[in-house]
């Protein structure tokens, strides 16, 4: 099939009657041109890492809140226990909002009681810290003999209010009730008492040195229809970049949204910005914030994007980097930067329409999201290297390339079962035209005026992916559009009995009819294995290849490489490779087998370095070389492991 471009769609404006219960919902004047769909999940892979969410991550989380101090804060600024404070940084009490947001979510896919007992006792504690004036953050409160809005820099106090209100506004949306909205509302509103342009007769002038609280009040004004709310994010976004903070692009403060060129700095950071951005673009029409989005995500996605859709090059100040900076073991890559792309392509899908967000979503999720955590639900990863070496020493804490049971800064964790427990809110989407498909899970997808379709498949494993029509206006025609990832080279479709040779038109495959109940489509696309190379300014995998499968990135793991270490490993790329179904490893994975040298490397004696080679050597003993996919790594014993494999 060809691929075209087309002109650009019109606005959907209202909200969605039977959209999807998740983190976006777009307000009745929302310039979006798509609203997110619902999508039931009934079989497949990620119905299983979401029921690992549901079963062992998140009711974990009270527990873990419990036992690293997050819990007893609160009860402490609510004068409900004695002692200290504990944990490392001002934004420990968003590790029990995020948990919350979390919990919510799965309150949307039915209630085990247990889990809602919990909810609502957390909840209490939260409501129990605020203060009468609605400030809460238990650092200052307890640390500080709360003073508030002193440290903008560091203090994290409007960070902590931007989750707190996304984890109200899950609450309230999933159970329609009032609690915890009621104290995000207090809180809000004594931001918006306080900050504000020096003419605006408000004390403070400024900014929080990590956006968050942005995103969050626009949804905040999706849920209330509080227009303030939304001009306090608007407010927020154009201050930063202004020196209000010094001037550092670690506070988002070294140049205005709209004029930036790339993504710079603390990559969370930037990412949950930008997420306001495209929501400000959303519900606003502001074309110059859409248009600064547009190019800043293109700029990111073309010179500072890893392969697993990571982002992050530096470990120093959890930086991006410069451009075409993606080294391997220093990846960054913090998993939270993974959460916050797919929150902002998804804005950007909705906004424009573009599969290209879509695009990336499906690689981030798989790859540089799931890695994130273990396949057990009980481990995570903060940073997620392409590469950890032979002989690697690990430092621990954090930032160790060794799955860990919590962290000091737990950021990681709860935002990761945050996303699972949401993931059906960013698959589909609709529009006046009819269904879009993003992201292909086996259930039922269900867009406005009586349009459901079912999906089954085996993906990412296998390529089929088969549609029957459920529900559908007998009288009128849609269009079903179905998303066809940049990495497939071979796409067909079958309406029915007849092959369907429609054009993929920016991404998009679309089949307009008048649909019947019965009514088949199946898309078939082609999963051979590719290698894959990198932009040549990419100097640290110049050389090099990685083994892909569909969405999924490939790496090598030690164990399954005995009898040497991984970075003498040299990938033949002359040599087909093959594709090995493995239901008994890793819980079921599908590996790529390939062909490979283990290098004679000379003894160099005490000199590494030598006479560049005109002809580089081609011996060494072959070995077959097992790839499996990367999310599924460091789930068995330590070891060396690396994405990109030499060729020569
Ligand atoms: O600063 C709060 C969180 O901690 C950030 O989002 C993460 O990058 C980590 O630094
Ligand atoms: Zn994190």
């Amino acid at each position: 099939m060809s691929r075209t471009s087309s002109s650009p769609p019109t606005p959907v404006g209202s909200v969605d009657p039977v959209g999807s219960v998740g983190p976006v919902r777009l307000g009745p004047d929302a310039r979006a041109v798509l609203r997110p769909a619902a999508v039931g999940l009934d079989a497949g892979f990620w119905l299983t890492r979401r029921e690992v969410n549901a079963r062992t991550s998140i009711p974990q989380g009270p527990e873990l809140l419990e036992s690293a101090g997050n819990l007893h804060n609160l009860r402490l600024a609510a004068g409900a226990a004695e002692g200290e404070f504990r944990g490392a940084y001002p934004f420990v009490d968003t590790d029990v909002y995020k948990w919350l947001e979390a919990a919510a979510w799965q309150l949307a896919q039915g209630n085990d009681g247990d889990l809602e007992a919990h909810v609502d006792r957390i909840i209490g504690l939260v409501a129990g810290a605020q203060q009468p004036d609605g400030y809460l953050n238990t650092w200052f409160q307890l640390v500080k003999g709360g003073e508030q809005y002193q440290d903008l820099r560091w203090g994290h106090e409007l960070y902590c209010a931007g989750h707190l209100i996304q984890a109200a506004v899950a609450h309230h949306r999933v159970t329609g009730r009032p609690e915890l909205l009621d104290v995000a509302r207090k809180f809000a509103d004594q931001v918006d008492s306080v900050f504000g342009l020096p003419d605006s007769g408000k004390p403070i002038d400024g900014i929080d040195g990590h956006p968050e609280v942005e995103t969050a009040l626009v949804e905040l004004y999706r849920e209330t229809g509080e227009r303030r709310y939304l001009d306090l994010a608007a407010y927020f976004v154009d201050r930063h970049g202004h020196g209000l903070l010094g001037g550092e692009a670690y506070c988002q403060d070294h140049v205005p949204v709209r004029e930036a060129t790339n993504v710079e700095g603390h990559a969370v950071r930037q990412l949950y910005l930008l997420a306001a951005a495209a929501d400000l673009a959303t519900e606003t029409g502001d074309a110059e914030l859409r248009t600064a989005s547009e190019r800043l995500w293109h700029a990111m996605t073309t010179t500072k994007t890893h392969l697993t859709g990571g982002l992050g090059a530096h470990h120093e100040e959890e930086d991006f980097g410069d451009p075409y900076e993606l080294p391997n073991e220093r990846a960054y890559c913090e998993t939270c930067a993974a959460i916050a792309s797919v929150q902002w392509s998804w804005r950007m899908a909705l906004l424009t329409g573009e599969a290209r967000y879509s695009d990336l979503i499906e690689r981030t999720l798989y790859n540089g999201f799931l890695a994130g955590v273990s396949l057990d639900g009980e481990r995570w990863l903060y940073v997620n290297p392409l590469q950890v070496r032979d002989g690697h020493t690990d430092p621990g804490g954090d930032q160790s390339a060794r799955r860990t049971r919590w962290f000091r800064c737990a950021c990681c964790p709860p935002n990761v079962m945050r996303l699972l427990a949401s993931l059906e809110h960013y698959l589909a989407s609709s529009d006046d035209g009819g269904l879009q498909i993003h992201q292909y899970v086996s259930g039922r997808y269900t867009a406005a005026e009586g349009i459901a379709i079912r999906c089954e498949t085996d993906y990412p494993w296998h390529g089929s992916i088969a549609f029957t029509v459920e529900e559908t206006p007998a009288d009128r025609p849609w269009t079903l559009s179905l998303r066809v990832p940049r990495w497939c080279r071979d796409v067909r479709v079958r309406c029915g009995e007849e092959s369907y040779d429609g054009p993929v038109e920016d991404g998009w495959l679309r089949i307009e009819r008048t649909w019947a109940p019965g009514d088949r489509v199946v898309l078939e696309l082609a999963l051979e294995p590719r290698l894959t190379a990198a932009d040549p300014r990419v100097d640290a995998v110049r050389g090099c290849v990685a083994i892909e499968r569909g969405p999924l990135v490939y790496c090598l793991e030690q164990i399954d490489h005995p009898g040497g270490g991984l970075d003498d490993m040299v990938v033949d790329t002359t040599r087909p490779l093959a594709v090995k179904h493995r239901p008994d490893l890793l819980g079921g994975v599908t590996t790529v087998v390939a062909a490979g040298r283990r290098r004679d490397i000379p003894d160099p004696g005490w000199w590494p370095y030598g006479p560049a080679d005109s002809s580089p050597r081609q011996g060494g003993e072959p070995v077959e070389l097992t790839a499996i996919p990367y999310y599924a790594w460091a789930n068995r014993e330590d070891g060396s492991m690396r994405v990109w494999l030499p060729t020569s």
